[in-house]
């Protein structure tokens, strides 16, 4: 019996995302087509000031774009770092996984691969995201400053308006399932706003920005990457779900554990945030905050469903609620 196609991705962004991807779903596409559709969706919007095209720049002005993409049916993976001129880097990172026998491309080289295979230069910088840099330019006297996370008290150089706006930062991260029961997962992000150039956050590293094991589940993450790659944690949450916990309970373990290894800092504060699909269609995720710093960018995830067939119609419902502090569970509004 075919199994019921699932795809999920992180933040209100992901709502068209999870759209596209269902569609490649529906069409009998494999769960890695329809990450990459979905994704496709999220880079090619510059409305969305944190993926692809029209990303935030470093600190210097420009915009470098990671992602990463693993397939469950082979346990193949890619990975690009770094990439200044292609706006669809989760499509470079595909490459790199089938037609090299590395994983993962950074910098230069990675963009030279990107132009080798037919990617066409592009400029990545919007009109917003370039006004954004100027201004954060502006105020900013060193590139060392240049961190997304700005706490109420830690009183921001320039108006949250000018600076520190919801959306200096936030991956997509997406996990699909397919008709097949075969399993994908993909990370796309132009990283931290304003961040040192050269500097790789979480969303490339297999492990880190994502995992999936097709025996299990697939999993990935958002947040501030400095610390979640220290506690490998997409890789953690499908550990944790081969154990036997949720994907829900699973994403608040693993939450809890990077919590204990890397405490937020005196002001309670960093976003982290797990999304999970288990191999049989069940999904979760938790969060570190209720959203990243901003009262408006509530900690959101999309999910759709279905098989299209039987007069079943699949929308996407967004989640949000539950997030997590070391010692305990905030909410527990849960799918
Ligand atoms: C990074 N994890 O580069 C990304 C940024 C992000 O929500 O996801 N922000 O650290």
């Amino acid at each position: 019996m075919a199994v019921e196609p699932v795809f999920i991705a992180t933040w209100r962004f992901g709502v068209p995302a999870c759209l596209a991807g269902w569609q490649k779903l529906m069409a009998g596409c494999s769960a890695l087509d329809a990450i990459e559709a979905g994704a496709n969706v999220t880079e090619d919007d510059t409305s969305v000031n944190s993926v692809g095209n029209g990303g935030l720049p470093n600190s210097e002005g420009e915009v470098e774009l990671d992602a990463a993409i693993m397939d469950g049916s082979t346990h193949a993976a890619g990975a690009v770092a770094g990439l200044t001129r292609t706006g669809r880097p989760i499509s470079v990172a595909r490459r790199v996984m089938e037609v090299t026998p590395h994983v993962m491309l950074v910098g230069g080289k990675a963009q030279e691969f990107a132009r080798a295979q037919g990617f066409p230069d592009a400029d990545l910088m919007s009109d917003e995201s370039r006004r954004r840099w100027e201004a954060w330019q502006k105020e900013q006297s060193s590139a060392a400053v240049a961190h997304f996370d700005k706490t109420p008290d830690a009183a921001p150089a320039m108006s949250p308006d000018e600076v520190s706006t919801p959306d200096d930062h936030d991956t997509i991260g997406l996990c699909a399932l397919d008709a097949n029961g075969d399993l994908a997962v993909g990370c796309t992000t132009s990283g931290m706003a304003w961040k040192l150039p050269g500097r790789v956050g979480d969303s490339p590293i297999i492990g880190s920005g994502l995992y999936v094991d097709n025996a299990i589940g697939a999993a990935a993450g958002t947040g501030y990457g400095d610390e979640m790659m220290k506690a490998c944690v997409s890789y953690r949450v499908v550990m944790l779900m081969e154990r036997g916990l949720s994907p829900e309970e699973a994403c608040i373990e693993t939450l809890r554990y990077l919590l204990r290894k890397r405490p937020s800092d005196q002001h309670g504060y960093y976003g982290a945030a797990l999304i999970a699909l288990r191999k049989d269609g069940v999904v979760g995720a938790a969060a570190t905050l209720s959203g990243f710093g901003a009262p408006d960018r509530l900690w959101q995830w999309a999910v759709i469903r279905g098989t299209g067939i039987e007069g079943q119609p699949a929308s996407v419902v967004l989640h949000e609620g539950i997030y997590v502090t070391s010692d305990k569970i905030i909410s527990t509004l849960t799918p």
